[in-house]
């Protein structure tokens, strides 16, 4: 199995960190930003995006890092990480959608402004909005996380995997946060982790 993407990207980081927990063997290939490879045409006849990750699993290319998370899941981790119950999964999906429809989509503006941005051109104002949302939408899983150690309840599944990069992020980055109890647990759980740690926690957010 090859995954294809640049360490440093929150939508590899998913990857690797589901592909460690399942104890999966693979080969990472550099790709993305100073990496480059992914304007070429070989590279561009697997995933025509020019996005990381890609993974290639004997004759499947795929692209998308949670329908990856969710593959890996399926196939490795069925019963565990991918539960049977449809009702149970549909509801572990829910959360995978909203990582990336609506946690990534207002953390985005906070992550590039403070990141990716030199000082001198940052827009504070535009950041400062995106953090209120950002925030919002925390809350969101803040509430959902009462009473629960993991998304989908007690146990690690394939919904903790998307939003596990944004939340080392969130938690790390500098800007001014309300007290956010069951998600810091979350985060604090995820830590735990010997395959968070490798492919998130401990990778300098750059
Ligand atoms: N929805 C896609 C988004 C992929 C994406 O935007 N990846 C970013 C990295 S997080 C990327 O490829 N950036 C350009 C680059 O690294 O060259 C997914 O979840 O896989």
């Amino acid at each position: 199995m090859k995954i294809y993407g640049r360490v440093t990207s929150s939508n590899v980081m998913k990857v690797l960190w589901a592909a460690d927990e399942l104890g999966l063997d693979y080969d990472r290939i550099d790709a993305g930003m100073n990496f480059g490879v992914v304007d070429s045409e070989e590279y561009r006849s697997m995933n025509p995006n020019g996005r990381v990750p890609t993974l290639v699993d004997g004759d499947l290319v795929l692209w998308e890092s949670n329908v990856i998370v969710r593959y890996l899941a399926a196939k490795h981790g069925k019963g565990t990480l991918w539960p049977e119950e449809l009702s149970t999964r549909a509801d572990l999906e829910r959360w995978m959608d909203w990582q990336q429809t609506v946690q990534n989509i207002t953390f985005t503006p906070v992550f590039w402004g403070l990141v990716r941005t030199p000082p001198s051109d940052r827009d504070q104002s535009a950041i400062d909005a995106a953090v209120i949302q950002s925030i919002a939408a925390m809350q969101i899983l803040e509430a959902h996380l009462q009473g629960k150690n993991w998304i989908g309840g007690d146990k690690l599944t394939m919904a903790d995997f998307p939003v596990g990069p944004n939340i080392h992020r969130f938690f790390n980055l500098p800007f001014d946060r309300p007290d956010l109890p069951n998600l810091k647990k979350l985060y604090d759980r995820m830590c735990e982790r010997p395959a968070y740690n490798k492919n998130i926690a401990s990778i300098p957010i750059s």
